[in-house]
């Protein structure tokens, strides 16, 4: 529509002119931003793993009930994460984290690591759900947490062979649904110190956020004004990450938002203060952040 099309136009130019002057940025980053990279996102007609529903395995009661189909859940991811490589959006960041003339922090929701291998300055980039590369043991009596990048985590944690799709059109074969196999306790990441289970170091729901990050967080937040926050490839569904949103809009900040789906009003440029841009964020904040060449 040519409408739609013209006031991007608007809104990307707008956006470009205003950019220049505002020295304090936050970007708030969700799974939509590693999606090109290959990273399936949690909600919508993807979110799915061998056909559970991603968002119910991201909970301690699943764990719970299933360590063995949770672990298997966490190795995947850990796989395809370490398979991927950082794309143009991550990169477009890591440049932003690493421009002296802006103060810059990057509130990721996302635990693939993809910014980090990108080249984000570490001290600017806070990964509030934790990282798919942190075990930690569940001992109530054992503190030990470590880096972990292994592939495969254990023999049994080994992933099975890809389906090939190309080769196995030719031959006509169809993907078969692979039921989740059984796992015990001996198969499973045990601690080193105590022995017991560990358990991916991310955050589910209804348990809370790394208090280092939300305090970082705050600081910059509340040593000075906000000028924009970035709102990328995120559903803004999950609390207390969504609040920041509100958080920067109160504190006089604007807000430019990246996303396949925007809401209408904002693509018309109907809501204050909010820039709309819609697409794949790997393509379109490269653009709008105007790093991605001479
Ligand atoms: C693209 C794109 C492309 C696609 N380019 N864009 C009522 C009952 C119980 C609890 C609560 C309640 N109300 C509130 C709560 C608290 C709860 C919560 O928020 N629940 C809501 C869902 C209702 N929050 C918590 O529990 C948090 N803890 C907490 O609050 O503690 C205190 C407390 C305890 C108990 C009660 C109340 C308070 C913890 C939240 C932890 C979330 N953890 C997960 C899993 C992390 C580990 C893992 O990765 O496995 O984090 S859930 C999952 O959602 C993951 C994500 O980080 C997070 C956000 O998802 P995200 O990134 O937005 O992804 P999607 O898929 O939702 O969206 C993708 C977007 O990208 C879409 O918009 C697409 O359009 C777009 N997109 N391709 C650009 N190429
Ligand atoms: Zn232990």
């Amino acid at each position: 529509m040519k409408f739609i099309h013209h006031s991007m136009l608007k809104q990307a130019a707008e956006f470009q002119e205003c950019l220049r002057n505002l020295k304090r940025i936050v970007a708030l980053v969700g799974a939509g931003l590693s999606a090109s990279s290959g990273l399936p996102v949690f909600r919508g007609s993807q979110g799915l793993w061998k056909n559970f529903n991603m968002i119910d395995l991201a909970t301690p009661d699943a764990f719970y009930i299933d360590p063995g189909l949770v672990w298997q859940f966490y190795a995947w991811r850990r796989h395809v994460a370490l398979q991927a490589q950082p794309n143009a959006g991550h990169k477009a960041l890591a440049a932003l984290s690493h421009d002296k003339s802006r103060e810059f922090l990057t509130i990721t929701q996302n635990v693939d690591g993809l910014l980090a291998r990108a080249g984000h300055r570490q001290r600017q980039l806070y990964e509030i759900h934790g990282s798919l590369f942190e075990l930690r043991c569940t001992s109530f009596t054992c503190t030990h947490r470590e880096k972990n990048y292994e592939d495969p985590l254990t023999e049994a944690l080994a992933q099975e062979e890809e389906f090939d799709r190309e080769a196995d059109m030719d031959t006509g074969k169809l993907p078969q649904f692979t039921p989740t196999k059984e796992l015990l306790g001996e198969e499973l990441p045990l601690c080193p110190v105590c022995g017991t289970l560990m358990r991916p170091g991310v955050v589910w729901f209804g348990e809370s956020l790394p208090l280092r990050a939300l305090d970082g967080i705050d600081n910059f937040l509340e040593s000075g004004p906000v000028d924009l926050i970035l709102v990328i490839g995120t559903s803004g569904t999950v609390y207390p990450a969504n609040g920041y949103v509100e958080r920067v809009r109160q504190l006089g900040g604007k807000v430019a938002i990246f996303n396949t789906d925007i809401e209408a009003e904002v693509l018309a440029g109907q809501v204050a203060d909010t820039w709309g841009f819609q697409g794949d964020a790997a393509v379109t904040l490269p653009e709008m952040l105007q790093l991605d060449g001479p």
